[in-house]
């Protein structure tokens, strides 16, 4: 389900990732303004990077088990004082029901134009290996 956020003072939001899954994420911006992004929890900094480009630039990318409990994507785009996050997720469930593997996207608009493509985050973890 897509939901809609504006990041406020502290310009953070929770990223629902379960503690022990591995994951692979990527990141890029197309757009006028240097944007910031850090994805951490509380024991380790998985993406921490600051960049700027108005043309397509190579994705950031990294992977790695997800560590602590509670994981954060911050953001900040210093010319920016209205920023607007997009935000949807996907399950893939086992057999039961349960919840095997989740896909996250953000998408962060920065200004008047709507067309989110400030900050482009993928995330995608799963639970299981071997
Ligand atoms: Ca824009």
């Amino acid at each position: 389900m897509e939901t809609r956020l504006k990041l406020t003072v502290g310009r953070e939001l929770p990223v629902e990732i379960p503690q022990g899954y591995y994951m692979c994420f990527s990141f890029t911006t197309q757009a006028a303004n240097k944007v910031y992004i850090k994805l951490y929890d509380e024991t380790t900094v998985y993406l921490d990077e600051e960049r700027q480009s108005t043309e397509p630039a190579p994705m950031v990318t990294g992977d790695g088990y997800v560590q602590g409990e509670a994981m954060r994507l911050k953001l900040d785009i210093p010319a920016s004082s209205n920023i607007e996050i997009r935000k949807n997720s996907w399950d893939i469930t086992g057999p039961g029901g349960e919840v095997i593997a989740r896909t996250m996207v953000f998408l962060v608009e920065d200004y008047i134009d709507y067309d989110y493509n400030d900050v482009i985050l993928t995330i995608t973890a799963w639970k299981e290996k071997g």
